[in-house]
């Protein structure tokens, strides 16, 4: 049974990547229209789980499924996506880290309406950049992306006939997720308010594209690419590869101008990492792990080597993608923001029912208060559209925060804590008490969500959003 599964669940997402062109993925998942190649169907639907061998998990799934195989786009040619809401409560699907038009974001009250049990919401946007995305819903997040609801968009490279997977021997996408389990596949409580005020609340049941410890066929001999996506609530992630030579070659899909030799590698909640390695020969066997603290690590997967027929050309060095079409922030006219995030700790009244959502944290002293339809707080920041901004970003806390902006790439310029080789990222991980300065131009107008990816730190007060205009 899990045998059978583990190798089902490895053939599909390989096979379905690894096929360049064919988007009738062998899943009926992200179901494509032969005709019509980056149109697809996404229900958002309960959905049982077969997380730990012998039991199931009452998870909600896109198209019923954990996990879900990626969606498949290509850099500036039209993606649909009609999405269906089976659920019994208003969702949305946010597109983190593609910058597309304000009213396709898929934030509730800021960008569209929630979409209610029952409806359909068609998204429809033109990727102008390639790399390793994802997406999820933008509300009730605690819930919705903890019981399952996050999924992998791949934007290949315009170029990608003579890219990947022309370059590399196999292109696999890696979602990492602690799910929050006890031994019979129940949940556990997704949040408790004493882990909210602090690091967030972890899962215990440690996957990869929802297996404990896979260990996933490769090609020998060749460039393989892997597509790291943390797609937690909480957890960061510090991956190591043991023993082997790896690349870093994409960092939140922009590659970098040169492979960076992969010591370890932070990724924060909602960040990407694209890895590449040269494949020793078959038989071989390659673990992947996380560090936990100064001594501890575990083991997230393995990778097993096979001889397999590749066309793909084994070069020297890891092939890097393209550049996104990014424009260069004008520092020298840059205005300067400042941003301040700091512990918080206010009580909050209760309400008609004697609920209460505590606010644990704030944006220059501005706790997230929520919004609804007829009551939208105000901006962080008003931006003029066109100009060049610098946010100077200072981190008041004892505790890690990757920090996310919809609807721009921006470039990481220096941390007061170690050297930065410049970067254009969407989330930038902040370390305790760690100061960063980030530059963009403001060029996509609309009101653009502002916050921690740390599923709890948003909900309990760490978000807030810009306006560009
Ligand atoms: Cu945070």
């Amino acid at each position: 049974m899990i045998v059978s599964r583990r190798h089902f669940l490895q053939k599909t997402l390989y096979t379905g990547l690894l096929i360049g062109s064919s988007l009738s993925v062998s899943l009926n998942v992200a179901r494509a229209d032969k005709n019509k190649p980056y149109h697809y169907t996404l229900t958002l639907e309960p959905a049982d789980f077969p997380l730990i061998p012998g039991t199931t998990t009452p998870g909600l799934g896109f198209n019923g499924q954990y996990p879900v195989t990626p969606i498949k786009a290509k850099q500036g040619q039209q993606l649909t996506i009609r999405v269906i809401n089976k659920l019994n409560q208003p969702t949305t699907v946010h597109w983190h880290g593609i910058r597309l038009p304000i009213a396709m974001d898929g934030v509730p009250f800021l960008s569209q309406k929630p979409i209610m049990p029952g409806e359909t919401f068609v998204y429809q946007f033109t990727p102008p950049d390639a790399g390793t995305f994802w997406f999820h819903p933008h509300v009730n997040s605690v819930e919705q992306l903890g019981r399952g609801l996050v999924g992998l968009l791949i934007v290949e490279e315009a170029d990608s006939d003579s890219f990947s997977p022309a370059q590399y021997a196999a292109d696999i996408p890696l979602m990492l997720k602690n799910w929050h389990l006890n031994k019979d596949g129940s949940f556990k409580p997704l949040m408790k308010l004493r882990n909210a005020a602090r690091m967030g609340t972890s899962g215990r049941h440690q996957t990869v594209n929802g297996i404990a410890k896979p260990v996933i066929e490769v090609p020998a001999n060749g460039w393989v690419r892997l597509r790291f996506a943390n797609v937690d609530n909480t957890l960061v992630y510090r991956l190591k590869i043991k023993d082997h030579p790896a690349y870093i070659i994409s960092i939140d899909a922009n590659p970098l101008d040169q492979p960076r030799p992969l010591d370890s590698y932070s990724i924060g909640v909602g960040m990407r990492v694209d890895i590449a390695i040269k494949t020793p020969q078959a038989g071989s066997e390659i673990v992947i792990e996380t560090l936990i603290g100064k001594r501890k690590h575990q083991e997230l997967l393995r990778l097993k080597t096979l001889d397999m027929p590749s066309t793909a050309a084994v070069s020297a060095g890891p092939p890097l993608p393209s550049k996104n079409p990014l424009s260069e922030p004008d520092l020298s006219s840059a205005e300067v923001k400042r941003f301040v995030f700091e512990w918080e700790g206010a009580i909050t009244p209760a309400d008609g029912e004697g609920n209460t959502t505590p606010k644990f944290w704030a944006i220059n002293r501005i706790p997230w208060a929520g919004m609804s339809a007829g009551q939208i707080p105000e901006p962080l920041a008003e931006l003029s559209l066109g100009k060049s901004y610098i946010f100077d970003l200072k981190n008041n806390t004892p505790h890690r925060h990757p920090i996310h902006i919809h609807g721009i790439m921006f470039k990481v310029l220096r941390s007061n804590q170690k050297k930065i080789e410049p970067f254009f990222t969407d989330t930038v991980l902040m370390e305790k008490n760690e100061r960063v300065q980030i530059a963009f131009v403001a060029d996509n107008p609309g009101r653009w969500m502002y916050h921690c990816h740390v599923i709890e730190h948003m909900k309990t007060g760490l978000m807030g959003y810009i306006r560009i205009s």
